[in-house]
């Protein structure tokens, strides 16, 4: 026998690893024998159908992604649009196909480390704590099987609803076609939303999985995070520092160490020996405070959470009917089975823990869900759902038990669910904040996502940008990335440029790891923290606008953070640009996010653009060199735009009180602004105002196209060139 060194080891692994390549599944014969039921209707003007295929024996599950059951009416024909075929291959398989022309560009498919189109590449969806956001990542956090492809100004919607594990290969072989691999051996429903407007899919898309609804204010301001400020002096003092530097500052967030031996629902009796009083503390402060709240229970028989989730039978079992057990932060632990809607309303009553402590919202991490010792639940070849029976876990569906990767890329949506639901049964009429790592289409419905354990560096700035108009597209628009970067030591430079950036993400947290170095405003001396507040002061004085873009979401779906063609669909250029972005449709930013640069080229689309930090407008339909020196903001005003701007504030208890002024770009202009408590729910009963701006032969006019609340008294200013009055609002009716 000859013996293998070292080297021939390598090769032979490289070779297996091609030859499994290579021997990729070809969808065989249609085994196919149940019920396919092809429906249709309109939904905001655009044609939708839809397929509900259950196998023999089995019936559609329940979909936790789409909202009310609506009136589809039969298809005449069994013929799918954009030609998709589909099949059962094997019991566990699903093969679909369909045509990609040359031409067709791919967009949303959730969280991928990305550009904005995600063609070329083969896309696992199944839901991943993968800390290393290389090249070579594939799935990530979120699964979100919704597909938009593009060709020309016309766009199509694919969902394949199934939490279950899929591939998708759009056309990764550069043969034109795109292959979905769903993984399953139950029902799905797949819908086929368009052709159409890029922006009236997303309208569809999400009129069918829900919407954000508005966030409260105080979540929309600066976060301020670390894993972990260890103890309470450290937190007083974090908030003392933001008050005494006068850096605007909404909310502290806490990560798992303020909890006793990482037990959810406790907090530790000596690092935080007044935890009972700590967020009213805070809050004479104007600081709330945010708590991590992870999914595993700690498996200790005198825990009470422990206890209840053993005796009334919520965990996820074994396939032997015992409970499933591995390591996460508390050591051993049993995990929630949340598809069972009793464990969702017990995980929700338990929040009453924080409710009673004035916890403002809840973080749910480690929700894929992670586990410390199994780190890989796929097969390493999978072609097949594997047997229940095979699988690490099984679950309880409303339709009976299942293995857990029939539903895994359901746990993180459903955990926040139930967060979002506890939240707002012990606390009624207050807006929920919920912040959740994994989700699935629909997680908008209960929660603002970030996205996870990116690094320090100045490619993850630069992904930021199209992996958050990406969720957008999915129809996630409260979303984020930490800001500075997670892992590693985030430079002076980086961190100054990536505020630059991230005072435009809707969710706007700076946050990093342990042992790494310190990533606060003022960590980096002066000269830096002087350039970070300013640029927080920014964020701040266009709140009134972001919130604006809240409710916009809410009547159309549209993101606060969308690419260029959203606007200018007709415009082919705008389509090639994933470095840049519209800020709703008025403000375009074109951030730096490389290093020692201070200058870059940027696509502007037809019109006007006036630079938001003033100076002369640019004239758009062509590419511009800027300048952007460290500290300022690379975004621009559409010509035709009214803003309205808030005067700076520290947070935003001041803010429906602070001034607003409503700044004119261009000889003609509109604008609108929303005000309403930004707190409650009173809002859906018609309790705020939407009030309109028209500027026009110099003069500025207000109307309301709805007015329903009784605001606070603030001052309003209009700002047209350099001149700044006073401008008093006038009643239409
Ligand atoms: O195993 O709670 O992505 O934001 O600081 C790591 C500690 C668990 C991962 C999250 C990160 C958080 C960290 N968590």
């Amino acid at each position: 026998m000859v013996e293998q060194t070292a080297e021939d080891l390598v090769w032979t692994e490289a070779r297996n690893k091609e030859l499994l390549k290579r021997q990729r599944r070809v969808a065989g014969e249609n085994i196919f024998a149940g019920r396919a039921i092809y429906d249709q209707r309109a939904i905001a003007d655009l044609p939708v159908v839809r397929l509900s295929v259950a196998p023999e024996g089995e019936v559609v599950p329940q979909s936790f992604a789409v909202l009310e059951e609506c009136q589809w009416n039969a298809l005449p024909s069994k013929k799918l649009p954009m030609n998709i075929t589909w099949q059962q291959s094997l019991p566990g398989t699903w093969d679909f196909s369909f045509p990609l022309s040359a031409d067709a560009r791919c967009m949303a498919l959730g969280e991928r480390f990305s550009g904005l189109d995600v063609r070329g590449a083969v896309h696992t969806l199944c839901t991943t704590d993968e800390t290393k956001h290389t090249e070579f990542a594939d799935s990530l956090y979120k699964a979100i099987p919704f597909l938009i492809v593009t060709e020309g100004s016309e766009s199509y919607g694919i969902f394949l609803d199934s939490a279950a594990v899929q591939r998708w290969d759009l056309d990764a072989e550069l043969d034109g076609t795109a292959r979905i691999e769903l993984f399953s051996r139950r029902g799905w429903q797949l819908y086929v939303i368009g052709p159409g407007k890029l922006s009236d899919v997303v309208n569809a898309y999400t009129q069918l999985t829900g919407r954000h609804s508005m966030p409260p204010m105080w979540s929309l301001g600066h976060q301020q995070c670390r894993w972990s400020y260890p103890d309470q002096k450290t937190v007083m003092d974090i908030a003392g520092e933001f008050r005494k530097r006068k850096i605007p500052c909404d909310t502290i967030v806490l990560d798992i160490d303020y909890m006793d031996e990482y037990r959810v629902f406790t907090a530790s009796k000596e690092r935080f020996p007044e935890f009972d009083t700590l967020a009213q503390k805070l809050d004479a402060q104007d600081f709330k405070i945010v708590t991590i709240v992870d999914p595993g229970v700690k498996r200790d028989p005198k825990y009470p959470l422990y206890k209840e989730a053993v005796a009334e039978n919520l965990a996820c079992k074994t396939p032997d009917g015992e409970d499933f057990t591995e390591e996460v932060w508390p050591g051993v632990c049993v995990f929630p089975d949340f598809e069972k809607s009793a464990t969702r309303s017990w995980w929700g009553r338990w929040h009453e823990f924080y409710v009673k402590r004035g916890i403002a919202g809840i973080w749910n991490d480690m929700n894929e869900p992670a586990f410390f010792g199994l780190k890989r639940v796929l097969p390493e070849v999978l072609t097949e759902m594997p047997a229940y029976e095979d699988q690490p876990f099984t679950q309880e569906t409303p339709e009976g038990t299942v293995g857990h990767l029939e539903v895994r890329n359901h746990y993180g949506m459903l955990m926040c669910r139930a967060t979002h639901e506890g939240l707002n049964q012990l606390r009624p009429n207050t807006r929920a904040f919920v912040l959740t790592r994994s989700g699935y289409a629909g997680t908008q419905k209960y929660a603002a996502v970030w996205l996870g354990d990116n690094n320090s560096w100045w490619s993850h700035l630069r992904m930021s940008i199209p992996m958050i108009m990406n969720m957008g597209l999915s129809g996630i628009p409260f979303a984020g990335v930490d800001v500075g970067g997670f892992t590693g030591d985030c430079s002076a430079e980086l961190l100054v440029r990536w505020y630059e950036t991230g005072i435009f993400y809707p969710f706007f947290r700076n946050h990093c790891r342990m042992g790494d170095r310190p990533q606060e405003p003022w960590a980096y001396g002066e000269k830096v923290e002087k350039l970070i507040k300013r640029l927080i002061e920014t964020r701040y004085r266009l709140l009134p606008y972001i919130y604006t873009l809240f409710w916009e979401h809410g009547q159309t779906g549209a993101p606060l953070m969308r690419p260029l063609s959203w606007h200018y669909p007709e415009d082919e250029l705008a389509w090639e640009c994933d470095d840049q972005f519209l800020m709703g449709r008025d403000i375009l930013v074109a951030p730096i996010v490389e290093r020692e640069k201070t200058r870059r080229t940027a696509y502007f689309p037809k019109g006007r653009w006036y630079p938001l930090e003033g100076g002369e407008p640019l004239e758009g339909g062509r590419v511009h060199l800027i300048k952007v020196p460290l500290g300022t903001v690379a975004a621009y005003v559409r010509e035709g735009a009214i803003l309205p701007l808030a005067d700076v504030m520290q947070s935003t208890r001041n803010y429906a009180t602070a001034p607003v002024t409503l700044t004119v770009y261009g000889a003609e202009a509109r604008g609108t602004l929303i005000e309403d408590d930004g707190r409650s729910l009173e809002y859906g009963q018609g309790t705020y105002n939407e009030l309109m701006f028209e500027y026009k032969n110099g003069a500025l006019t207000s109307r309301y196209l709805h007015e329903g609340f009784a605001a606070p008294p603030r001052q309003f200013f209009l700002m047209a060139g350099s001149r700044r009055t006073p401008f008093l609002l006038r009643n239409s009716s």
